[in-house]
């Protein structure tokens, strides 16, 4: 319990509102969390898989409509309409509050409140948050459990200090007499809003991933990035971890990658090269703040994985598919006959017959897929085998390098190396990905993602350039390189020209000599390439034509992709910070000279 004033006010108002049958507050035990099973159970969410293949672990499955990120019915309610920007929905705040209490009005009758508090970073860590969640989700308290650190010990923690009020409701009260549904959602009513000024997050409608486990992309990115702004450090979409040469020297390396697109798998690879070690801090989000050191130190925020199940297996991901033996819930994959989860790729073979992730019975020669390509597992971090031990550090661990990437078929090298600190921010402000199924909409298409945090940002984009090269002229900072990377490149004929997952070590492996001032590079238009013989081949079977390929500037794309860009600027008027545009109209001119 609590006898924090603004936290029993706000539960009690809410209470009046949305009309639950009872609320209950959530103390974090595994007693609790065995009882939401239950409840789950019960209801239909939720099914054991066969405690001899996969032990306290959960299949749910999703409403068909409500299986990803609904950017579309994603709101940023700033004050002003420009503190929003053009990449953001934006409503004005009061009159999405009029709205929204009409929503909520009833909503949770016939259900549970449940009152979570968690903490977003180690509890009492001077660098973590407090949010506390009100959902009518058993789903979402479980899932809560696993993704952060809930529960009393939050509260206790918390006193009489702030928090983040993070209001959720699946949008689906309950007549009496009227039958619950597995999956209750709202398919027409969808609203994941944030109030960035008084720091307050409202999503009504759905119970999915993203939508409805508040403190990942709502509180620790959306409003975390505006309180950064706010007081001088970075949230970010980012990876974390730990890399260790033969030699036993570490550099901690960061990486934004759009959803979708490997970061769980980088963040725990297994290395191909002999002697070279990875150990995972984080694989979604990185707060990073300065330290004495002028170093920027970067912390994990949450303490579970919600990753994509499709295309993890033994090669590769293995150390997710050792996270996964125990403790899951997976969502939306497919189910075998014999009680265990799959998923597209998840073996060599295709399973003769299964039961989708709609519940439906399927057969090999169907070609559609099993599972559904956002199917998630959610685990905790300590199940992870090469968790550092340092990713519970309150006050996270220093970053020597930023990647920056996405999936580009085409034109973007496998890595490059940004000159300084503003060339590294512009090389940030232009990266694109083709679209995966993290989000509602068409998968493929390519989109501009900036430092992968288009969807995540919680203001002007332009301001959060801003920011960036704001960061980069810290007094006295020791700042990271910062990289460009793309494990994506296809040939003319569409196969992939770079092996990628532990081959990427490679590519790390330059990076980490970069750090250390003993790999070289040569100056090209776009960037630094690894010089000639830098990036370590031995072992590795990809044709010279390739590897030339990979490490090529394409002059005539990069060009295309410099008036795509000026357009893409074009939108931001004049909050656009002019050092970007200078770095566009240089890299223009340098790439002109070279035609
Ligand atoms: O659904 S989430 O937003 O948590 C997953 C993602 O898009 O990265
Ligand atoms: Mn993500």
């Amino acid at each position: 319990m609590t006898k924090n004033a603004k936290l029993e006010a706000w539960v009690k108002q809410v209470r009046a509102m949305c009309q639950p049958d009872r609320v209950r507050w959530c103390d974090g035990s595994q007693a609790e969390y065995d009882e939401m099973i239950h409840l789950m159970l019960r209801s239909g969410t939720a099914q054991p898989l066969d405690p001899r293949k996969r032990p306290n672990s959960y299949l749910v499955r999703s409403d068909p409509g409500d299986v990803a990120r609904v950017e579309d019915r994603t709101f940023i309610c700033s004050e002003d309409e420009q503190a929003a920007g053009p990449t953001n929905n934006w409503r004005d705040p009061a009159e999405m509050k009029v709205a929204l209490t009409k929503l909520f009005t009833g909503c949770m009758r016939g259900r549970t409140l449940y009152v979570i508090p968690f903490s977003m970073g180690p509890i009492g860590s001077p660098i973590a948050y407090t949010g506390v969640q009100l959902s009518d989700s058993p789903y979402v308290v479980a899932s809560m459990r696993i993704m952060t650190r809930m529960g009393q010990p939050v509260l206790d923690a918390l006193g009489d200090g702030d928090f983040v009020p993070c209001l959720h409701s699946v949008g689906m009260p309950l007549s009496p007499g009227k039958m619950d549904v597995a999956w209750p959602c709202n398919a027409d009513d969808k609203y994941i809003v944030h109030f960035p000024e008084t720091r307050e997050i409202w999503s009504f409608g759905s119970g999915y991933g993203g939508n409805a486990l508040l403190g990942k992309k709502c509180l620790a990115l959306r409003i975390a990035s505006v309180i950064a702004r706010d007081e001088g450090w970075l949230a970010e979409h980012m990876l974390i971890l730990k890399l260790t040469n033969p030699s036993g020297q570490v550099h901690y390396i960061c990486g934004a990658f759009p959803s979708a697109c490997g970061k769980t798998n980088l963040a725990m690879m297994r290395p191909a090269l002999p002697g070279w070690r990875v150990e995972t801090i984080g694989d979604d989000i990185a707060w990073m703040r300065f330290g004495d050191d002028g170093r920027l130190y970067a912390m994990n925020p949450e303490a579970g994985f919600f990753g994509v199940a499709p295309g993890t297996n033994e090669t590769s991901n293995p150390n997710a598919m050792a996270t996964l033996r125990e403790n899951v819930l997976f969502t939306n994959c497919a189910l075998t006959p014999d009680g265990d989860v799959w998923w597209e790729d998840m073996t060599n073979e295709l399973p003769e017959r299964l039961t989708d992730w709609r519940g439906q019975p399927w057969t090999r020669d169907l070609k559609a897929s099993a599972a559904h390509p956002n199917a998630r597992f959610t685990a905790s971090a300590s199940q992870c085998p090469v968790m550092s031990p340092e990713w519970q550090n309150p006050h996270g661990v220093p970053i020597s390098a930023i990647l920056f990437g996405g999936r580009r078929a085409t034109v973007v090298p496998l890595v490059q190396e940004a000159r300084d600190w503003k060339h590294g921010t512009f090389l940030g402000s232009i990266i694109g990905s083709e679209k995966t199924a993290a989000a509602a909409g068409k998968v493929g298409d390519l989109r501009r993602d900036p430092m992968a945090m288009l969807p995540f940002c919680g203001y002007n984009m332009a301001d959060y350039w801003s920011h960036w090269l704001r960061i980069g002229r810290h007094p006295g900072a020791q700042l990271p390189r910062i990289y460009l990377v793309n494990w994506f490149r296809k040939s003319a004929g569409g196969d992939f020209l770079w092996p990628g997952f532990g081959e990427n070590v490679r590519v790390l492996k330059w990076i980490f000599e970069r750090c250390e001032g003993t790999a070289k590079a040569v100056e090209t238009p776009i960037g630094r390439l690894p010089a000639e013989g830098e990036l370590e081949v031995t072992g590795l079977d990809v044709s010279r034509e390739n590897l030339a390929e990979l490490l090529h500037v394409d002059t005539e794309g990069w060009l295309a992709d410099v008036v795509a860009m000026r357009e893409y600027y074009e939108q931001f008027g004049d909050r656009m910070p002019p050092e970007l545009r200078v770095e566009l109209e240089a890299l223009g001119q340098r790439l002109s000279v070279c035609r």
